[in-house]
């Protein structure tokens, strides 16, 4: 039988990984390593070496201490004149319409050259840059080929940033097609907050008390050297990574902090919380707020003591540590890796740990506001489902363990033609339908969205529609996961919907975020979990509006 949508790699029966990604060896538990022994370092802010221009060279480093106990450690970096990188990148901060432009030049070696023993076999080296989180023109959105243009060895690329959004926690990484897992896994990442006039008057802390984390999970080989491996279909280290430093110590006065969580693992999800470093039941945790999501604040900050941040996504923190002087917190985890399980990975409990100081070097005029109004958080859910159409989704597994994407009615691969095409203007309702055994993060290029919450299925009929009846009643997004974003969990047996208006032409792509997914790094990248996202001028008269809420229901329990 001939299988709808593998594009390039059609095939019959189970996909077959191709002979010469031979599957590697699992890794093995990494060194003992004592955590809480470094500090955690913030990334140096990237200067710009022209008129609102930056340079950005990746390249390939051998001086990286993932703990100062360990010899240096091979891994890649960007680097611009200012900030000499032999880990992720500097940290690249916009102002909302001042535009930059961004050279990302390639100092990988030469096509072919294996730069890890884990590389894909031929790798070409190639990368591409994208800021994620950004509302940028489509040809400056690092899209990876066949969509995009991708970067040789040696070659340039240069990406233009109107940055006319509101505040928003940006970030960049690599893109590359299925490369870009082991590339920001080696080190192809940093952090690009963008700020606009109204955030100074939130009142939040900022300066030595605004902070930013990007949290990933590694292995590694006796020598300290990197591991990886896909011979699952995801990847979970066994060590916490934060800004590259392993399980670090983060010194902290008894006020509050603004922390910037942006999960930059391949596949874990984190559970988090703050628990006593000591492990006694003592007194409450500090409290933590949530102000912001993914591009932008929360109209209302919403108190917190967990939460969930998935690849990908990206949490804008409050923490109070005063009346906490001399206590030790830790950042814990308790989430399942594949999330939500069974777990069959190594558990991260503890990420990193905050040594609150006994007393404050000056006194603590931040504030936590009850309403935050800026300009992407202003209009009502109602009003947005009044304008918009519904497109279905979906994701399922045709071979065990082989995670892809769809629309309504069949599944197709990254190399499929484009059947997401939303009209330039357009507000869309997406309603994903996740029929994998897995949580899987959504991400969308392009596109400024809001979650509007999830529905539980219970049974999925032969064409993976929901069987009438067995669907559950409507979750509402968390309060903490109402804000701007472009990245959702999607649980397992759960229609998730979001919601957003597309004001930017072009084609860029859609994908799971789980990085090993989108490169479809356990076929070798033949079945790849992301799809062309064009948006352009033809209405989408076929999607059926939404109109309400209620009619919302309705459509999504019987399609
Ligand atoms: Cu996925």
């Amino acid at each position: 039988m001939f299988v709808l949508g593998t594009g390039l790699f059609p095939v019959s029966g189970p996909v077959t990984v191709p002979a010469e990604a031979a599957v590697p060896p699992s890794c093995g538990p990494s060194p003992a390593v004592t955590p809480f022994l470094d500090d955690v370092r913030q990334p140096p802010v990237a200067a710009p070496d022209g008129q609102d221009h930056y340079t950005l060279t990746a390249g390939v480093h051998h001086t990286h201490r993932f703990s100062s106990a360990w010899g240096p450690t091979k891994t890649l970096a960007y680097s611009t004149a200012n900030a000499a990188m032999d880990y992720l990148g500097p940290t690249i901060v916009t102002r909302k319409d001042r535009p930059i432009k961004v050279r990302v030049v390639n100092a990988l070696p030469a096509a072919g050259t294996a730069v890890f023993p884990f590389d894909q076999p031929r790798d070409e080296n190639t990368i591409t840059t994208h800021r994620h989180g950004g509302l940028q023109p489509a040809d400056s959105d690092g899209v990876p080929v066949p969509n995009g243009a991708e970067v040789p060895p040696g070659g340039s690329q240069t990406q233009e940033y109107p940055n006319h959004q509101a505040a928003a926690t940006v970030w960049y990484h690599d893109h590359a097609d299925a490369h870009d897992s082991y590339h920001v896994y080696e080190g192809l990442a940093g952090l690009a907050p963008h700020t606009d006039e109204l955030e100074p008057s939130f009142g939040l802390p900022q300066g030595d008390f605004a902070k930013a984390y990007v949290l990933q999970d590694k292995s590694f080989n006796a020598d300290h050297s990197l591991c990886y491996t896909h011979a699952d279909p995801e990847f979970f280290g066994d060590l916490p990574v934060i800004n590259g430093t392993i399980a670090p110590k983060q010194a902290v006065q008894p006020r509050r902090y603004t922390f910037t969580l942006v999960n930059g693992s391949d596949s874990r999800f984190y559970h988090l919380s703050l628990q006593p470093a000591d492990g006694s039941r003592a007194a409450a945790a500090p409290a933590m707020t949530v102000v912001g999501n993914d591009v932008g604040y929360l109209r209302h900050p919403a108190p917190v003591g967990d939460l969930l941040i998935s690849p990908g996504e990206r949490y804008k923190v409050v923490v109070d540590f005063t009346g906490h002087e001399g206590q030790r917190w830790v950042l814990a985890n308790d989430a399942a890796a594949p999330y939500p399980g069974p777990n069959t990975a190594a558990l991260i409990p503890r990420l990193m740990r905050f040594d609150v100081a006994r007393a404050v070097t000056s006194p603590d005029r931040s504030r936590v506001p009850g309403t935050i109004v800026e300009t992407n958080n202003d209009e009502s859910l109602t009003g947005q489902l009044a304008k918009a159409r519904l497109r279905t989704v979906q994701a399922a597994e045709s071979t065990p363990g082989v995670a892809q994407l769809g629309d309504a009615n069949r599944l197709l691969n990254y190399f499929d033609a484009a059947t997401e095409t939303p009209q330039l203007g357009s507000t869309e309702v997406w309603a994903m339908r996740n029929r994998t055994p897995d949580a899987h993060p959504f991400h969308e290029h392009l596109a400024e969205l809001r979650l509007i919450g999830r529905w539980p299925v219970g049974q999925w009929d032969a064409d993976g529609k929901p069987v009438p009846g067995t669907v559950g009643a409507f979750e509402p997004a968390k309060a903490y996961e109402s804000g701007p974003k472009d990245t959702f969990v999607a649980p397992p047996d759960h229609i998730t919907a979001w919601v957003g208006t597309y004001t930017i032409p072009g084609t860029s792509v859609w994908h799971c975020h789980i990085l090993s997914h989108e490169d479809g790094a356990s076929t070798g990248g033949a079945i790849e979990m992301m799809r062309p996202l064009v948006i352009g001028s033809a209405p989408q008269l076929r999607l059926p509006l939404v109109l309400s809420q209620a009619r919302l229901d309705r459509l999504v329990r019987k399609p």
